[in-house]
């Protein structure tokens, strides 16, 4: 019989917030149709005491059997309740963009991604080694059909060379290995087995598979020219979703394993240099809430900005249309260069 975490005094997850002795008490001998329990959803909370959320769903229905607890860590971080409703819009003409950077002075890349997973089975902390490896094949079958811009070729991390997969890596476009998050989520179990990259020859498109989500569907490119990165992904998105099922709810939009990319499963992000904002965070991070964004580092989430170079996105996903997400970072990209020209 599972009993309630000891969770350390300095713990500031939404996990340690929300989850009451009287919830644990509700939830704790639940399962999901499919079997994940409270404690695979809450572990890696518990392992990783410094998380910032601390829950992952094992399946579309953990959402709803452990309701109580996902309904708090949704409603702190998107500010949506359980009676909303998400709106998806991918109608490219709606986005009001300008050409932010056009003397090339700040904005080194442009990226923009969703998450996505397959209606019919689990999500990866609560997926088997043979139903992930089914992931892969109708992921890189649906992937191999692709032609134009979109057109490329599956890479298995299995016999991937340790030279090929450090330098996708270093160049920003294979995810990370070994994210001790992931790992007490379940997520790496049987790593490498059923994960790969797809990529163009541009490596201007790629998908990446099993890693967080069964799909994360990426565009991006060097420069600023946020317009160009999101058509391309608009139309990988709505061409992939003519060949597979991906789970979705009139409520929560696109699921996702961490319930920070349910909805639109969008981060729209520029590789940016801001030498002197960067001097003054107080104004830097003013300007960042103020337009809804998030900064990370020079390697995604958990890394350090290197040389005055920010990966600054938008944090909102759910309760947002994608064109609002884009237009988000695209609006809050241009008030961080108006100050930094100002400075
Ligand atoms: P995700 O965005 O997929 O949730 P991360 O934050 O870990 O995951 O970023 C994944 C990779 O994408 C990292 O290598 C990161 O440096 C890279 N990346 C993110 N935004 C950009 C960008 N605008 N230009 C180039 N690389 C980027
Ligand atoms: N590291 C986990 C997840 C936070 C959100 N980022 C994701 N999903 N990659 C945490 O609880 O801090």
């Amino acid at each position: 019989m599972p009993s309630f975490p000891n969770f350390p005094d300095n713990c500031n997850s939404l996990l340690c917030k929300h989850l009451t002795p009287a919830i644990f008490e509700k939830l704790r001998n639940r399962k999901t149709p499919r079997g994940f329990t409270l404690m695979q959803a809450i572990n890696s909370g518990i392992v990783n005491p410094d998380s910032s959320i601390g829950v992952y769903a094992g399946d579309k229905e953990s959402y709803e059997v452990f309701s109580p607890l996902f309904d708090a860590v949704i409603k702190e971080y998107h500010g949506f309740d359980h009676e909303d409703m998400h709106q998806s819009n991918l109608d490219i003409s709606a986005l009001q963009a300008t050409d932010l950077d056009p003397n090339n002075q700040y904005i080194l890349s442009t990226r923009i991604r969703v998450g996505r997973n397959l209606d019919a089975l689990p999500l990866g902390p609560g997926i088997s080694e043979l139903q992930r490896l089914d992931v892969e094949k109708q992921v890189s079958t649906a992937l191999m059909q692709l032609d134009d811009d979109l057109k490329g070729e599956y890479y298995p991390l299995e016999g991937m060379s340790k030279k090929v997969q450090e330098q996708l890596i270093q160049d920003h476009f294979l995810f990370k290995e070994g994210d001790r998050f992931l790992e007490a989520a379940g997520l790496n179990r049987e790593w490498p087995s059923g994960r790969g990259i797809f990529h163009n020859a541009a490596k201007s498109f790629l998908v990446w598979v099993n890693e967080e989500d069964q799909l994360r569907i990426i565009s991006m490119q060097q420069g600023g020219d946020i317009k160009t990165v999101f058509e391309r992904l608009v139309n990988a998105i709505t061409t992939l979703e003519k060949s597979l099922h991906f789970s979705y709810t009139e409520h929560l939009g696109y699921i996702t394993s961490c319930p920070t990319n349910l909805g639109t499963a969008m981060r729209a992000s520029v590789h940016i240099k801001l030498p002197k904002l960067s001097q003054n965070m107080e104004l830097f991070n003013t300007i960042t809430t103020e337009h809804h964004l998030q900064i990370r580092g020079i390697h995604g989430e958990h890394s350090e900005s290197e040389a005055g170079i920010f990966d600054i996105s938008n944090r909102r996903r759910l309760g947002v249309t994608e064109v609002e997400c884009v237009q988000d970072m695209h609006d809050g990209v241009a008030a961080l260069i108006a100050a930094e020209e100002k400075l």
